[in-house]
């Protein structure tokens, strides 16, 4: 059966303009820079990303993690909303393999960290403490709902990172669905950021990697902690080659799936049963939770859906997040809403 596959953006195949591309790919070893491709990949994410250099990484992770362990020493600490991915969702990489302490400060519901809560989270110069070297930010925002942190509130905590000597580091795995969201080029919104990580393989579609920008000098360590973490590749330009796809012709259509987003949500929002989130969408990601009236478990309800050809992701107790993607066209929509209308109506 060929599912309606709602579970992440992560699911998407690569296109048909993409395995063109990667079955032509010029390669070389990329370890020793070799690769025409990954050098050609890593300009043109530096300059849309208007920094001086770029890596390419095999995923947001350990893009994240190359990122946070080129800037900190063992010891030092970092501050990081409580539902950033890379507090949640990376295996506690920075701790167990940089020695880097995290110091969670609350994500609001839009996805931002409060400047007063980031100030009184900076420790002073006391033995006692760990110094704070870096904060990190998550635009879209995925745990808050695919929300867009905007310029202003990006420039605001750049200032407070500047004012206060702290790197800015931005987990930016959809950074570019926050830019076409807010009508911007990428490298206005990331401006503030020392370093960025995006992600061509989510809403992008290509099926591996995700490339890391910052200065000349940053991008150099973090190229050997890469190799530290065995992402040293080969003929990576195979991928890198889907990616230059991806960056060339992808990024203006992800407007596409958040319309898609708002027309999935409409639907949705007329059965009985289906609660969304105040807001949502604001990008790409629909969340929902199942009133107390519904008799079925989160499980059921998604064994039941898939049956009929839906697939969703369950992320808490009654809790669901469905994401558009390129794969998912406006017949997909239709018929998404038509399953769930079907499964909760025979569970009433
Ligand atoms: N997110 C995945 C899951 O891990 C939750 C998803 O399906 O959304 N930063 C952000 C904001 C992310 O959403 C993700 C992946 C990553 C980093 C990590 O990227 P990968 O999966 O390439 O390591």
């Amino acid at each position: 059966m060929e599912y309606i596959d709602l579970r992440s953006d992560t699911v998407t195949h690569p296109t048909p303009a993409m395995r063109e591309a990667m079955a032509r790919a010029e390669v070389g070893d990329d370890v020793y820079g070799d690769d025409p491709s990954v050098n050609r990949l890593h300009e043109m994410a530096a300059t849309m990303l208007g920094k001086e250099a770029g890596l390419f990484v095999a995923s947001g992770t350990m893009g994240n993690l190359a990122a946070i362990l080129a800037h900190c020493g063992r010891g030092d600490e970092v501050i990081l909303g409580d539902k950033a991915h890379t507090f949640l969702y990376e295996a506690g990489g920075i701790s167990a393999l940089g020695g880097v302490h995290s110091h969670q400060v609350t994500n609001q519901p839009d996805g931002t960290l409060l400047l007063e809560d980031i100030l009184a989270a900076i420790r002073s110069n006391d033995a006692h403490f760990p110094p704070t070297r870096l904060v990190a930010l998550e635009n879209t925002h995925n745990r808050c709902g695919g929300v867009v942190l905007n310029q202003e509130y990006t420039r605001e905590v750049g200032q407070l990172c500047k004012d206060n000597k702290l790197i800015l580091h931005l987990d930016g795995a959809r950074v570019f669905n926050a830019a076409v969201a807010l009508g911007l080029p990428a490298k206005e919104l990331v401006e503030p950021a020392d370093s960025v990580t995006f992600c061509l393989s989510k809403a992008l579609c290509a099926p591996v990697g995700s490339v890391l920008c910052g200065s000349q000098d940053f991008i150099q360590r973090a190229h050997r902690i890469r190799k530290q973490l065995g992402g040293g590749m080969r003929q990576a330009g195979i991928l890198a080659a889907a990616g230059i796809v991806a960056l060339e012709t992808l990024i203006d259509r992800l407007a596409e799936d958040h319309a898609r987003a708002k027309s999935l949500a409409q639907g949705l929002a007329d059965i009985s049963g289906i609660k969304l989130d105040p807001g949502t969408p604001y990008t790409n990601m629909i969340f929902l939770s199942l009133s107390d009236e519904v008799p079925l478990s989160t499980k059921e309800v998604v064994v039941a859906l898939e049956k009929h050809g839906v697939r969703v992701g369950a992320t808490g107790s009654r809790r669901f997040r469905l994401v558009t993607h390129y794969w998912i066209d406006d017949t997909s929509v239709e018929r998404a809403v038509q399953v769930f209308s079907q499964v909760l109506s025979k569970a009433g």
